[in-house]
């Protein structure tokens, strides 16, 4: 009997580090690629903190990626990767070696105690809708079937220092 077909959603991650933050970057791309299929990386933003602002500037892009993995499954490998990486939980919002956050997923809605998708984020800070919309500028809102792209007019947090890398 053949298999089922596997079911592969195109997901985007947004990365984020201000911690030696082009290694440690570079290291997560590596890791992402071995956990899942990348498809595409955004350019690279150099951004002012937001939330604690007493804290090194970060740098911040999102990668498309396409996965079988479940949307919770798919958090349990970007925490394994952060852990990998020397993540440590201590300040909110403080300084990291590594963030990686899912902004979507497919077209999914969720809200559980552990994931969020939309990210919450996603339609308030630019270091986050920037870089999507750089990879995938036709996206849409899962929620409401609007453009995206719209929504870059209306960012309340506004980060970005400079494009740093293409
Ligand atoms: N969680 C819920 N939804 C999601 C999702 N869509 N993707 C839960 C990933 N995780 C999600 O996250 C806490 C919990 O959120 C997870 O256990 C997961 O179950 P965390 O990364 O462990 O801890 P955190 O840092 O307190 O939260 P978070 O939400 O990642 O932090 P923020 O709010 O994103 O703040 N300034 C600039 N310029 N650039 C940045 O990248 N990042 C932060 C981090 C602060 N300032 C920044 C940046
Ligand atoms: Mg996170």
């Amino acid at each position: 009997m053949t298999p089922p077909p596997t079911i592969r959603k195109t997901a985007f991650i947004a990365c984020g580090s201000n911690i030696d933050p082009r290694p440690n970057l570079g290291r997560a791309l590596v890791q992402l690629g071995a956990a899942v299929e990348r498809l595409r990386t955004s350019p690279t933003y150099l951004t002012r903190p937001w939330g604690v602002a007493a804290q090194a500037p970060f740098l911040n892009l999102v990668v498309a990626v396409r996965t079988a993995a479940a949307p919770h499954a798919l958090l349990d490998r970007l925490q394994e990767i952060e852990h990998a990486l020397g993540r440590t939980r201590t300040v909110r919002h403080g300084p990291r070696t590594i963030d990686l956050d899912v902004l979507l997923y497919g077209d999914l809605v969720i809200a559980d105690e552990r994931l969020t998708i939309p990210h919450p984020g996603l339609i308030e800070r630019d270091f986050m809708l920037v870089p999507l919309l750089d990879i995938a500028p036709g996206l849409t809102h899962p929620a409401d079937g609007r453009p995206l792209a719209a929504r870059r007019h209306r960012l309340r947090y506004r980060q970005i220092v400079a494009r740093v890398a293409p």
